[in-house]
Order: structure tokens, then C-alpha cells, then sequence
């Protein structure tokens, strides 16, 4: 009879080994999350896109290709920046694990993964547009403490790592993990500082009159929509955080004479107001990229007259802090019957800085990949044939004029309603065209006039609504938009790729 002891030898009881694993796993994400903690802690302090997760987030975002971009934005809408931040996140703990499992073989194999995977981190920041050589400083702050916790905690584990963690051990990742939350999570609130910037907004010269009177419709969308309420679509993981006093705006390119303007050259100018209703041209039909607002600032044509551009060019390339660029057509910036503004505020305030402080461009009737540049500092005078824009490089039209359409957002899609009267209402939009009417039809019934809300212009969306006797059964309701030349907006279904999406608007409901 042998002694059980003998009937081990050699191997581990399997509960044993599992849990040396799970320890060797476990100081890998230890250390990683430590590094990555303290890197992003550092990174709010000095340079906050050089955050090891932002960098590569950023990097990503721009290496994506294009369809799987739209889709991103399509499905996760505004939470399309989490969802990929925690793809980066779950990516890293995955390798930040294998590490740990490495280094349970050799020490310097673990130290070599996680080494790489910060050189990656170091390369994606530095590889900002914004960057300088600051931008590198929370990636050696990552791989000290990240290599270091490595190492303590191999350590710590015990000199046979076959016996899993010791107490030690543990306590140590413990401590690891802890020092990275909390690094995280005093970086996020650091970092997430106001939005909205204090200061008064310059009054405008001739102060446009009040917006119409809302429609008494409940459920239909706001005339205006409040900064904190409109959507946001922008490449940039972390809003820029830009300082107005050292903030200029640059004319370059085929000009006569370059210009130079600070925030204070142009506060000083006549401010103008526009009432406009921006859109995305991910928008689907009936989707919720849509905004109006009423900006504030200084045609752009008059600062394009001060520089004189060249003849022969079609295209102002305008460049943001964060390296984004758009194609503007130079005849929209220039035209005097378009209100294409440098604008500083929304709504009577400052641009809160997710759209675009100190200064950024609203072109009427286009969408808001070629005219609306935010965190702009440069206009660059060319040709279309010269220079490419971000999203023009990745497929997108060059010019983006908006695609009218007419939303319905009452009754929502599938709402189970009780007979009766029911309004149907919603907003409509043609940008630079004007909204002179929406049409509605109910199944396969006439198409019937809506009461339309009042003009606030013709860059304007407006509102609209209809009172339906509502029998019960299920119903398909559609709506249409006729311009102000009488013209009818298209039929023709399109996918928001590569020119904006078209169709008329179609909702479902059950009447009971
Ligand atoms: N710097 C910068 N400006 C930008 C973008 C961007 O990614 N970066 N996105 C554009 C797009 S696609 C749209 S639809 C509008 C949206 O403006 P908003 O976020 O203020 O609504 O901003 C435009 N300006
Ligand atoms: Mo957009």
C-alpha cells in the first residue's frame, strides 16, 4: 500500500494549481491596473489625451475602418466612446492577465508583455495630433509602477509559485488594485471638470426676435434644444480643454493675406445670431443626431474678406485642436445669404466645451462633418482636388448638403394607444430649403396637411402635428416634408452612408 503522499508525487492536486494560476493571472492585472492608474492619474494633470486608455482608444477610433465605425454609431449611438473604451479595457486585462501567467514562468517574460503593451500605449499618445513631449510622461509613469508592482508582487507571491499567492501576495495585489481605483477614479473626476464655461457671452449687435410660440403637443421635440439635451458626435475620446486666451484662430493657405485672431479680436467684432438646426449625417431617418440652437458669433465671410482668397479655389479645410479636419465649400462660407458663423455661444451662453469652446464653425444646411468644425483653429483656403478631409478620406461625401426630412416623435414606434383622438406631431427640417408644409398619411389613406408651428427661418427645422381619430387595429403612419419651393422631399430610401440618409419616416402603432 503506498501513502497518498506518494500517489501526488509529482503532480499538483488540480484545485491547487487552478488557484496558482488565477494568482499568477491575477498579479499581471494587478500591476497593469496600478500602472495603467497611475498613468492615467499623472495623464489628467498634464496632458489628458496621453492617458494610456484614451491614447489607444483614440488610435483605434482613427484606425477603424469605416463601416464598422457607422455601425459603432449606429448601434451604441451617443455610448458608441464606452462601448469602445471598454473593448480597449477588456483587451488589456486579457493580455494583462497572459502576463502575469508568463512571468509565472520567467519574471522577464511577464516584464517584456507588459513592456510592449505600454511602448504601445507611449507610441498611440505621442501619435495625438496634439502631441509633445509631455505626451509621454504618463506612459514611463505606467511602466514604473506597472513593471515595478510586477515585480514586488511576483515577489511577494512567495519563492514557490506553485503555492499560488501567499498572504502576502495577496495582500500586495490588493493593494495594487486599490492604488489603481482609486488613481482612476480621482482622474475621472478631475478630469470630467465643468462643461459649461463661466463668462458672458457678448451681446449681439441686432438681437434676433424670440422663437415662435412652442406647439401645446406633448411628446413632441423642442423648439430649441438646451445645450445640456443636444447630441454630440465628435472623434474626440476627451473633450479638448481649450484656453480662450491663448486660443487663435488661423487663415492660411491660398490667401493674400494670412490672418491671425485671437478670442479677444474677435469678441471685439459685431456679433451676429443665427437660429440653425445642426445635423448629423449618421442621422438614419427619424433618428435623434438633430439639434437647433441659436448661435452666436462672426460670419465667416468676413473673416475670409480680410484674407482675400486666391481665385480658384473651391474649399475652406478647417482644423481642430485635436488634428479633426472638414471640407467646408468655400462658395457656402462666402455666400451673404448664408449664415455660416464662427460662433461662440449656444443659447445665449458660451459653447459649453463639448460643442466646441471657445469657438467652433455652424454652417446652414450642411451637415455637421463639413460645416461645423469644433475647437477650430485654423481655415485653410483650397481645392477640393488638393486637400482631403477626416471623414472624406474615410468614404464620406465631400460636400454633405442635409437631406430634409419630417420626424414623427408622437406617438412612438409600437405604442399601444387607446382609441380616440390622438395627435400626431413631430418636428420637420430642410435646412437653407424652408419647411413650408408636412404631409401625413395614415396607412394607405390621402396624405393630409398637418398644422404646421411657426417660421423661425429657413435654416430652421419646425414644428408640426395632426389630430387623428385613432380606431383601433394596427397602424402605419408616415410623414413628409415639402420644402418652401413646393418641392417634395424624396421617397427614395438611403442609408446614411456616404451622403445622409433618406425616406420618408414610418412609425408602427396598435390602437386598442
Ligand atoms: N473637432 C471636431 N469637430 C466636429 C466633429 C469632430 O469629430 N471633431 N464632428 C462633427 C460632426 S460629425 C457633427 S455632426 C457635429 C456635431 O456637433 P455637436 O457635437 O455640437 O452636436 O460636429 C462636427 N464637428
Ligand atoms: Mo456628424
Amino acid at each position: 500500500m503506498t501513502e497518498p503522499s506518494e500517489t501526488y508525487s509529482g503532480t499538483e492536486p488540480p484545485s491547487m494549481k487552478t488557484r496558482a494560476y488565477l494568482g499568477s493571472a491575477l498579479i499581471g492585472i494587478a500591476a497593469t491596473v496600478a500602472g495603467a492608474g497611475a498613468g492615467h492619474l499623472i495623464a489628467v494633470l498634464v496632458r489628458a489625451d496621453a492617458s494610456p486608455p484614451y491614447a489607444v482608444g483614440s488610435a483605434v477610433v482613427d484606425a477603424t475602418p469605416e463601416p464598422v465605425k457607422s455601425w459603432a454609431i449606429r448601434t451604441f449611438g451617443s455610448a458608441d466612446k464606452l462601448v469602445l473604451l471598454s473593448g480597449v479595457v477588456i483587451v488589456t486585462l486579457l493580455l494583462a492577465a497572459v502576463a502575469g501567467l508568463l512571468a509565472r514562468r520567467r519574471l522577464s517574460y511577464g516584464l517584456g508583455l507588459l513592456g510592449v503593451m505600454v511602448a504601445i500605449a507611449g507610441w498611440a499618445a505621442l501619435a495625438r495630433p496634439s502631441a509633445d513631449l509631455l505626451s509621454v510622461v504618463p506612459s514611463l509613469v505606467t511602466a514604473g509602477v506597472g513593471l515595478g508592482a510586477m515585480t514586488a508582487l511576483h515577489r511577494g507571491a512567495g519563492e514557490s509559485a506553485d503555492e499560488g499567492l501567499s498572504r502576502r501576495g495577496v495582500m500586495l495585489a490588493g493593494a495594487a488594485l486599490g492604488i489603481g481605483a482609486v488613481a482612476a477614479a480621482v482622474g475621472r473626476s478631475v478630469g470630467s471638470v465643468a462643461n459649461r464655461v463661466a463668462g458672458a457671452l457678448p451681446k449681439p449687435a441686432r438681437p434676433l426676435p424670440a422663437l415662435p410660440a412652442e406647439l401645446p403637443v406633448p411628446g413632441i421635440t423642442a423648439l430649441r434644444t438646451p445645450a445640456s439635451d443636444f447630441y454630440r458626435v465628435d472623434t474626440a475620446l476627451i473633450v479638448p480643454r481649450v484656453d480662450a486666451s491663448s486660443w487663435e484662430l488661423v487663415i492660411d493657405g491660398e490667401v493674400e493675406q494670412p490672418q491671425r485672431f485671437s478670442y479677444a479680436d474677435i469678441t471685439a467684432m459685431p456679433m451676429v445670431e443665427a437660429d440653425v438646426t445642426l445635423c448629423c449625417v449618421s442621422n438614419e431617418v427619424g433618428g435623434e443626431y438633430a439639434g437647433g440652437a441659436r448661435w452666436t458669433g462672426v460670419p465667416v465671410r468676413e473673416l475670409l474678406a480680410r484674407a482675400k482668397p486666391k481665385p480658384g479655389n473651391d474649399q475652406v479645410l478647417s482644423t481642430s485642436t485635436d488634428g479633426y479636419t472638414s471640407s467646408t465649400p468655400l462658395a457656402a462660407l462666402v455666400d451673404p445669404q448664408r449664415a455660416a458663423l464662427l460662433a461662440i455661444g449656444m443659447n445665449g451662453e458660451l459653447l459649453p466645451r463639448d460643442h466646441g469652446y471657445p469657438a467652433r464653425l455652424v454652417t446652414p444646411g450642411l451637415y455637421g462633418y463639413v460645416g461645423a468644425t469644433k475647437w477650430v483653429t485654423r481655415l485653410t483656403v483650397t481645392t477640393y482636388a488638393g486637400r482631403k478631409a477626416y471623414w472624406t478620406v474615410r468614404g464620406w461625401a465631400e460636400r454633405g448638403p442635409i437631406k430634409p426630412s419630417a420626424r414623427i416623435d408622437t406617438p412612438q414606434p409600437l405604442a399601444s394607444l387607446k382609441a380616440g383622438t390622438i395627435a400626431i406631431g413631430g418636428t420637420a427640417w430642410a435646412q437653407h430649403l424652408g419647411v413650408r408644409a408636412v404631409q401625413v398619411q395614415i396607412d394607405d389613406g390621402p396624405w393630409q396637411q398637418a398644422r404646421m408651428g411657426g417660421d423661425a427661418g429657413i435654416d430652421y427645422w419646425r414644428q408640426w402635428w395632426l389630430p387623428w381619430s385613432a380606431q383601433p387595429g394596427q397602424h402605419r403612419l408616415r410623414a413628409r416634408c415639402v420644402y418652401a419651393s413646393g418641392t417634395l422631399q424624396t421617397d427614395v430610401r438611403a442609408e446614411p452612408f456616404p451622403d445622409g440618409a433618406s425616406g420618408y419616416h414610418e412609425v408602427v402603432v396598435n390602437v386598442r
